[in-house]
């Protein structure tokens, strides 16, 4: 007979190994703190974090560098007045939770903006929906409108929904764009890091094609951005945790009988 607390710890243990085999590691695709110079230009300097290829899918390009418009700098900044965009090589692949966030702080501009986005191309010196921006969204530098915070479906500015947070939000913001290709129809999930998710989660009837994530600003926003994250999270198989837990189940029965025998040789 299992003594009561060997099998409380047989549980713990069990139950411990089950979470671990079941939980979802984000892992970084992307990382970049723009910790360069004002001086120095962002187009072809590496992001920080940059393994691009893992778990065996290829969801970005290792050693990838910026393609980034002249107006963005290598800490972050931006102070002309022109349009002008940021990117990075990504392929989402089916069965995959990505996170992109940025942090932006428009300082000047009034209502024109800086914007994250997933992308089908990447046209440097334009506007970032120019480049078929799909799953994005927008920081005003004006807060105090009714919609200094604008979500899109995509492609371009289409499935566009105003979000204007009470009490408004001031200096950095975190933009975040949660795309899920855990479903045959893809979906995203849109949310201010400060106040969660802003949006119902969007199902794709087609999914978009995404060759990119980037951000940008449009003409006269001008301020600076930093944090850019893009994170990937698998998900494991129904087909894996049912074998994980197979294995637990031979693990704790073994287990059981070796103990069972020690009792007796005791
Ligand atoms: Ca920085
Ligand atoms: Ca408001």
């Amino acid at each position: 007979m299992l003594s009561p607390h060997l099998a409380i710890r047989c549980i713990t243990i069990s139950s411990a190994f089950f979470a671990y085999a079941t939980a979802a590691h984000a892992v970084f695709l992307y990382q970049d703190s723009f910790s360069g110079s004002s001086a120095t230009a962002l187009n072809t300097t590496a992001p920080v974090a940059n393994t691009g290829v893992i778990l065996g899918a290829n969801h970005g390009t290792s050693n990838a560098n910026w393609n980034a418009d002249v107006s963005w700098k290598a800490d972050g900044s931006n102070a002309l007045t022109n349009d002008g965009s940021a990117f990075l090589p990504f392929t989402p692949q089916n069965g995959f939770i990505y996170d992109l966030s940025l942090q932006v702080d428009p300082t000047a501009g009034g209502s024109d903006w800086m914007a994250i986005a997933f992308t089908q191309s990447a046209n440097a010196s334009q506007r970032i929906f120019d480049s078929g921006s799909t799953a994005w969204m927008l920081q005003r530098a004006d807060r105090t409108g009714t919609d200094p915070i604008q979500t899109f479906t995509g492609p371009g500015t289409a499935g566009g929904q105003n979000y204007n947070p009470d009490p408004d939000l001031f200096g950095f913001v975190t933009l975040h764009v949660q795309l899920d290709t855990t479903q045959p129809n893809w979906r995203a999930t849109w949310y201010v890091d400060e106040v969660g998710a802003i949006r119902t989660t969007h199902t794709y009837g087609t999914n978009p094609t995404i060759n990119y994530i980037g951000f940008g600003k449009f003409n006269s926003a001008i301020g600076t951005v930093d944090n850019l994250s893009l994170t990937v999270t698998a998900i494991p198989e129904p087909s894996e945790i049912a074998a994980i837990g197979l294995a637990m189940l031979g693990g704790f029965l073994f287990w059981r009988r070796r103990a069972k025998r020690q009792t007796v040789a005791e």
